[in-house]
């Protein structure tokens, strides 16, 4: 390999509380068992463990929508979150292994304050069959896996309850992919807001090169940190059962493949969730298999050598 190698730092977060089935705490222990570091440091990468995660302490937390579950306790991950991702992005590539989507409650806030010090730019791709977009007061489930860009993108809904943010995400700086499932309140508060949204429908009509690649561009004329956000359920079930919240239609594994070759390519990924795997769902552990597969695409695997470009 050709490129430059990485200091991957590779945190633990074994939270579930913000998914609405039980499971996801044993995502870091399955993505361990599938070879993860193996697969990176194979690629000429290193890998530090920087352990697993434990919550804060949870404080008394009272909201009106009584469909919440689980507040205190997911704010309680957030906030040893934040800062867990904040001090693991002072050098090196964080990679955070959850844990259901909550973890990017904490983890991107904490990126893009590391990166406002920096003074880069910052920017999120969210691979999701969901956009997470609900507030508080709108979630009918009242799973916290559902708010986090909605958090993180400033609305008012969180403040006072969840961790006040010292650096907003620009909406207009996340660009959502895969997305094929929208509730009602996520759909009309989506119109309000400038976060680009290629659904299943666009990738249908473009294919994931051109839109993804429209995105990269942006990242790269602002000279930005790009931060990837992947949720396992972005990919089809068919070949990623093992979350709890599948929906039918999503991309194929060339398709995810090559996503993450491109943005290889791109040199602009600078840290990364892996987030909503849930090995007692999983067969067999394909799903965890599939997406170490992934993550080596990510950093630098390809089927044949293309450092002199593709197609000689
Ligand atoms: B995930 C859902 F209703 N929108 O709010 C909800 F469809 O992190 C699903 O993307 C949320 O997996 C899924 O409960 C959160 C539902
Ligand atoms: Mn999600
Ligand atoms: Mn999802
Ligand atoms: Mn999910």
């Amino acid at each position: 390999m050709t490129d430059t190698p990485l200091t991957c730092k590779i945190l633990a977060v074994p939270v579930q509380e913000g998914a609405g089935r039980l499971g996801c705490e044993m995502g870091p222990a399955a993505f361990r068992a599938a070879g993860l570091a193996g697969a990176i440091t194979e690629l000429g990468h290193s890998v530090h463990d920087l352990g697993t995660l434990m919550p804060a302490q949870p404080r008394d937390l009272h909201h009106p929508n009584p469909a919440l579950k689980a507040l205190p306790e997911v704010v309680a991950w957030i906030e040893a979150l934040t800062e867990a991702a904040y001090t693991a992005s002072a050098d090196g590539f964080p990679i955070f292994v959850g844990g259901d989507h909550s973890l990017a409650a904490g983890t991107i806030p904490g990126l893009a304050r590391r990166a406002e010090d920096q003074g880069r730019p910052f920017f999120v791709l969210w691979l999701d069959a969901h956009p997470d977009f609900h507030t508080l007061e709108s979630t009918t489930s009242g799973h916290l896996h559902g708010t986090p860009v909605a958090y993180f993108t400033g609305l008012k809904s969180f403040e006072g309850v969840f961790p006040p943010l010292q650096t907003i995400v620009d909406p207009k700086n996340v660009c959502m992919m895969g997305i094929r499932s929208v509730d009602a309140a996520e759909r009309a508060a989506l119109r309000d807001t400038d976060i680009t949204i290629h659904d299943m429908r666009a990738i249908d009509d473009y294919g994931i090169a051109p839109l993804l690649n429209a995105f990269l561009k942006r990242v790269q004329d602002a000279n930005g940190l790009l931060h990837v956000s992947f949720d396992v359920d972005f990919l089809d079930p068919s070949i990623a059962p093992g979350v709890g919240t599948p929906v039918q239609g999503g991309p194929t594994m060339r398709e995810a493949h090559l996503l993450m070759e491109m943005l290889h390519e791109s040199g602009r990924v600078s840290s990364l969730d892996l987030v909503e795997l849930n090995p007692f769902l999983d067969e067999r552990g394909r799903t965890a298999t599939l997406m170490v597969d992934l993550v080596g695409s990510l950093m630098g695997r390809s089927i044949l050598d293309r450092s002199k470009g593709p197609y000689q």
